[in-house]
């Protein structure tokens, strides 16, 4: 700004009165205010969230407490959204019964405690399996998103995907994290083995791809709407990765069964965590579409091999409509065998006669 060799006004007027230095400051005070706000608006959300979601009873005759009775009918599997969903095909499907509710921490735990069981995300990366790998990814531990703080990366999901040493089950966030007081949440940070094993152990099995997408739309047909973010399920509102207004009142992980069931009594197919099911996911099957690269993840282990990859399900609280439409039942990803996430849970069913 140039000078005027003559000053048009005395002086005195060519500063700011106290009383608009006082409201300046406070415009200032107050845009600093709102950008801390904005800023920590989804930490301090997440502290004032419920631990636990309260599950309605069920019938003192329900044969498996817990599950509940999916009928058989004919599903139309796939959808159209991606094309790792086509072609859309018919199958048959038998009734089975299915876990209400995404397995808990809790109910991981004891598990553990009764057989000792050694998680995935618990023991070091083999060598022979994965001789690229340099020290520090060949630790224990899994994959943990963590909210970035700027994208000078583009859309390089390395950005809040992190490898992170010491993450399991029992630490979800890393390291310094914990499951005390969330026995109620799904648990994460399993891979298909371990969901398999706590499944053999409580006499039941994993749900095929076919099963879980027939559970999941309550063993009906598409609706019309289902390719909207669903109401009744922990998703992502906002732009992804780097702005959460949790409307749906959870920033990350809910609680099982703080949103309304679908018409069979099942909780959160949708949204929460993703599913793990016991289908191969078969490459002669689909095409992968630049979207699925998140839920490979193989950049994250530089030079890895081809490895046996399975079909996951339902999407999870990540997933928003700029990103990640795969909060429909016909949504799908692979995910590597060998390799923990913590947007990754399960839920068993039990293939017995029906009620
Ligand atoms: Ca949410």
């Amino acid at each position: 700004m140039v000078r005027s060799p003559i000053p048009t006004q005395p002086p005195h007027t060519t500063m700011p009165s106290k009383p608009i230095l006082l409201s300046a400051a406070a415009l200032l005070l107050a845009l600093a205010a709102w950008l801390w706000w904005s800023a920590d608006r989804a930490q301090v959300h997440a502290l004032g969230e419920p631990l636990q979601c309260a599950l309605p009873a069920q019938r003192a005759s329900a044969p498996y407490p817990g599950m509940v009775w999916v009928p058989g009918g004919t599903l139309q599997l796939g959808d159209t959204v991606y094309p790792e969903e086509l072609p859309v095909r018919r199958v048959a499907v038998q009734g089975f019964w299915m876990d209400r509710t995404e397995v808990t921490n809790a109910q991981f735990a004891a598990f553990v405690q009764a057989t000792g069981y050694v998680t995935v995300a618990e023991q070091a990366v083999d060598a022979k399996v994965h001789p690229e790998l340099p020290p520090d990814l060949r630790l224990p531990g899994a994959v943990v998103f963590i909210s970035p703080t700027d994208l000078t990366g583009g859309g390089n999901p390395a950005q809040w995907w992190r490898y992170l040493p010491g993450a399991n089950w029992r630490h979800p966030g890393g390291q310094q994290t914990s499951i005390e007081g969330r026995g109620a949440f799904p648990v994460v940070n399993l891979t298909y083995r371990d969901a398999l094993a706590f499944a053999q152990w409580a006499g039941r099995t994993l749900p095929s791809e076919a099963q879980w997408e027939w559970a999941a739309r309550a063993a009906a047909a598409p609706t019309q709407t289902e390719h909207a973010q669903p109401a009744q399920a922990n998703t992502w509102q906002g732009l992804f990765p780097v702005s959460n207004s949790a409307q749906d009142g959870f920033v990350g992980l809910a609680p099982v069964g703080c949103y309304a069931p679908n018409a069979l009594g099942l909780f959160d197919m949708l949204g929460n965590v993703w599913e793990i099911t016991r289908d191969l996911y078969l490459e002669d099957h689909t095409k992968l579409a630049p979207e699925t690269e998140t839920a490979d993840y193989a950049g994250l282990r530089p030079g890895g091999g081809p490895l046996a990859r399975h079909v996951i399900k339902g999407g999870s609280f990540l997933c928003a409509p700029n990103y990640c439409m795969r909060y429909r039942a016909g949504a799908r990803q692979a995910q590597e065998d060998d390799l923990a996430v913590s947007h990754l849970g399960f839920r068993t069913i039990l293939q017995a006669p029906g009620p």
